[in-house]
């Protein structure tokens, strides 16, 4: 699963199905901000990128990533969105929270996943360090908020072919 060796923010828009009939629900946490709006800036250039317009993307602000679980299902609950993505950014500190907060935030969004029609994007990092997230949010491997958005195209066009 190390994105060490791959750089997955490359992708070719000719082979993605086209975004423009799709909404999309962004929820994103604003612990670690400086991490997660360049998720969020990845995310919604490549929506836009694969033709999705401006105002069928809808971004909600939440306080950390464990309240991204209720962010989402809010906007599940609505049945307004093809796909929802859910933006975080979680960096080890000295104590056992964060594999709570890890734990609780892959389990949320799993359930809400299988609960609803709604397809759940999962881009939250989960780091050692703060490095390791800025690799990953426009550095040396990617923006995983490009990768984010692409996969949320695909699954807002799933069963459509
Ligand atoms: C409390 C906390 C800590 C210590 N670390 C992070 C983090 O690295 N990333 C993140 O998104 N949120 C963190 N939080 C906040 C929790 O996600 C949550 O907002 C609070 O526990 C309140 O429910």
């Amino acid at each position: 699963m190390s994105t060490k060796d791959k750089n997955l923010s490359h992708f070719d828009k000719h082979n993605l199905p086209d975004a423009g009939t799709f909404r999309f629900g962004i929820v994103v946490s604003q612990w670690n901000s400086h991490i997660t709006h360049n998720l969020l800036k990845g995310a919604v250039d490549t929506l836009l990128e694969l033709g999705a317009r401006p105002d069928r993307i809808n971004c909600f602000d939440v306080p950390g990533s464990f309240e991204l679980i209720h962010g989402a299902n809010q906007l599940c609950k609505g049945e307004i969105f093809n796909a929802v993505i859910v933006i975080g950014s979680v960096i080890r500190g000295e104590t056992a929270h964060f594999d709570y907060i890890c734990q609780g935030v892959t389990e949320g969004i799993k359930d809400l996943n299988i609960k609803y029609n709604t397809p759940v994007i999962f881009c939250v990092l989960t780091d050692d360090n703060e490095q390791q997230a800025l690799d990953r949010s426009g550095g040396k491997y990617g923006n995983k908020g490009v990768e984010a958005a692409v996969a949320a195209v695909q699954m807002a066009n799933f069963g459509n072919h």
